[in-house]
């Protein structure tokens, strides 16, 4: 594999952290140093930044692989997160800056967040839920769906957030697996210019009988007209108007549970992600400071990750939030009204540290860099990505044209596993490689292991590992701790397998490479999808791409490719002719080993709700198989779209 990614590599440029962030390096680069040397003493000083009712005395309890963190102390998440900063003196900090589709605006201080916050905890509690029960909160990016989540949190409540495109059945599965008894949800929200309704979702996965919801609480925001059943539905606006204004929190066992985040499922159910409440938030807080070099003062936070998503529960509510940070919360898309909105608003709120995904970077460069260039992007000092390996020609675009060419770009490996950000350079001390994840955060090991389980050497690749336990993992799969053991456990021992490939190159620092499902195996060489991605997409026609293997009678498998074509290549090449100049461009940039046997040139991607491409249904159109489940497609054209396009080949 190790040759085979070589084109990874072929962006050399290295970028030393810039002047003004050096000054905090010295702070940061220590604490390297610290956690090498004492790792568990590290993340007990990292624990003690928290506000504990009762300190802990013991770090980590590690029954494999059974983790326990800081679990004698006790402490309320949602008061580290609100009143605290409160009882700070920072009550009139802007917690968000909200904008909503249409326009309008909302400004939430952290005594606003703290009072909404305490009101709705009153709410649940008197709607019977105790510590302990599940909530559902299938809620769109409102301020509501944070305050939701922080009043389960303060209440000991454990929430399951449901991403507000999700099918009825699927809410329903959630909903069933988890035991809810209260559903959060609103009668609809602002998405590509129109109301898109949310509450008959919910009518319908409630309509059959046999689950073990009592109330539906719904937010007014959409107007739209929605159905209305007594004695189950209420109205958010009018339980918080009885509501008493104060309320009491308790303080609960480190290791309480504090919500359940299902995956989207690439094979079989999904699986309900447990996490639990200080070690978690000792992460994710940790990780939002030191990666991106957080100022709570002065900073200015947009993590444009739906809080559906594990990205929005870590790096929008609990690590911004424990920080006290002032953030950016957007409804709807960011082409609506027009291309130019995430850059007028990151001008309008003077935003300093952008977190996005790849998929987001590469549709800003498929729209073209004249819509970034009518807004002052000068506040900008930090650039994120997660979610997916960026290539080097997005980092470089995002680095050079959001980010003025003097921003680091800090690519953040991480899964809904493991809770928080584990492999990343940070902000302030590291410098840069285009393309690469590069080094665990200090706290953190983590290795590339071959198939027997031995450390790969330098320069070779394999699969990602975590060898030892960390303050934000799941801590196991809700109901089905025996799906947890095998999932991650089973392969490597103790040591926790996070179904990823890797490669450690010359200076041992890491590259992902995808998925090892996207791992492609074609006349006995392994190659990344990731790779041969990057390689398309470095041509100067092509917008985006998405690269399956395909099982093929002669080599195994063999390389399919789906291209989006940049506007100007589709005008000057006809599409046999694009498919021809592509084959030619990757065995020419890789290697005959990675011929395409076929590019199929095709107006979008399939991707799931939460951005990914879904190269399971890519792999069943190039194998010409009946698609599989599509229940987390984003949009259905576009796979029509694609095998209109089949046929026509
Ligand atoms: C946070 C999040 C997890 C999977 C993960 C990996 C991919 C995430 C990445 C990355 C390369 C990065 N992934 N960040 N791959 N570089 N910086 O996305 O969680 O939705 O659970 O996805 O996403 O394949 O295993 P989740």
């Amino acid at each position: 594999m190790s040759d085979r990614i070589d084109h990874l590599l072929n962006e050399t440029r290295r970028f030393a952290p810039p002047e003004a962030l050096a000054g905090d390096s010295a702070t940061s680069a220590a604490l390297y140093e610290q956690a090498s040397e004492d790792r568990l003493g590290f993340w007990a000083e990292q624990a003690r930044q928290l506000q504990w009712e009762k300190p802990f005395t013991e770090v980590l309890d590690w029954q494999p692989p059974h983790a326990k963190w800081f679990h004698d102390g006790t402490l309320n998440v949602a008061v580290n997160c609100l009143d605290r900063h409160v009882e700070a003196g920072h009550g009139d900090r802007v917690a968000f800056h909200w904008e909503g589709e249409p326009g309008d605006r909302r400004t939430l201080t952290y005594a606003d967040m703290t009072a909404e916050v305490k009101r709705l905890a009153n709410v649940l509690e008197g709607l019977g839920v105790k510590a302990g029960d599940r909530v559902a909160i299938y809620l769109p990016m409102l301020p509501e769906a944070v305050a939701a989540m922080l009043a389960c949190a303060r209440i000991g409540a454990v929430h399951t957030a449901v991403f507000g495109g999700f099918s009825p059945s699927n809410l329903r599965g959630r909903i069933d697996d988890a035991g809810a008894t209260l559903v959060i949800t609103t009668d609809g929200a602002w998405r590509k210019g129109k109301v898109f309704a949310l509450k008959p979702t919910v009518d319908e996965a409630l309509r059959e009988p046999g689950h073990g919801v009592r109330n539906v609480l719904v937010v007014k925001r959409g107007e739209n007209e929605i159905d209305w059943v007594d004695g189950r539905d209420v109205w958010y606006h009018e339980a918080m108007a009885d509501a008493p204004a104060e309320h009491v929190a308790q303080a609960f066992p480190a290791e309480h549970p504090l919500f359940i985040l299902y995956t989207s499922g690439t094979t079989g159910n999904p699986k309900g992600i447990l996490h639990t409440s200080a070690g978690y938030l000792t992460q994710t807080s940790f990780t939002h400071r030191h990666v991106f070099d957080l100022k709570p003062e002065s900073d200015v936070f947009w993590c444009t990750a739906d809080i559906g998503w594990v990205t929005g529960h870590s790096y929008t509510v609990y690590g911004p939030m424990a920080n006290g940070t002032t953030q950016v919360m957007h409804e709807g898309t960011f082409d609506t009204p027009t291309p130019e909105r995430p850059w007028q608003m990151i001008e309008r709120y003077g935003v300093t540290i952008f977190y996005t995904a790849p998929t987001a970077i590469r549709t800003f460069m498929k729209l073209g860099r004249q819509h970034t260039q009518t807004s002052d992007l000068s506040s900008l000092r930090v650039l994120g990505s997660v979610g997916e390996p960026i290539n080097p020609e997005a980092w470089i675009w995002y680095r050079d044209v959001v980010g003025g060419g003097h921003t680091p770009v800090v690519d953040t490996w991480w899964q809904t596993e493991t809770g928080a950000i584990m492999i990343s350079a940070l902000a302030s001390v590291t410098t840069l490689k285009p393309g690469s994840a590069q080094v665990p955060i200090p706290g953190i090991e983590a290795d590339v292991y071959d198939e027997s389980g031995t450390p790969v050497a330098n320069g070779d690749g394999g699969l990602l590992v975590i060898p030892e336990p960390w303050p934000s993992m799941l801590r196991t799969i809700w109901g089905d701790d025996e799906r947890y053991r095998t999932t991650y456990w089973e392969k490597f021992g103790d040591t926790y397998f996070a179904g990823d490939g890797a490669r450690k190159d010359e200076d041992g620092e890491i590259w992902m490479l995808g998925r090892v499902d996207d791992v492609m195996n074609v006349s006995g060489h392994r190659l990344s999808t990731a790779e041969i991605e990057s390689s398309l997409v470095a041509h100067e026609g092509v917008a985006e791409s998405a690269v399956v293997g395909a099982t093929d009678a002669t080599t195994g498998q063999a390389v399919v490719a789906f291209v989006i074509l940049k506007e100007s290549a589709s005008k000057e090449h006809s599409v046999e002719e694009a498919e021809q100049i592509l084959r030619q461009h990757v065995a020419k940039d890789i290697g005959a080993i990675a011929r395409p046997r076929q590019v199929f040139i095709v107006p979008d991607l399939p991707k799931t709700r939460s951005g990914k491409i879904m190269r399971r249904l890519l792999r069943d159109l190039a194998e010409g198989r009946a698609l599989g489940d599509t229940t987390t497609l984003a949009d259905q054209s576009v796979v029509d779209a694609i095998k209109e396009q089949f046929r026509g080949a």
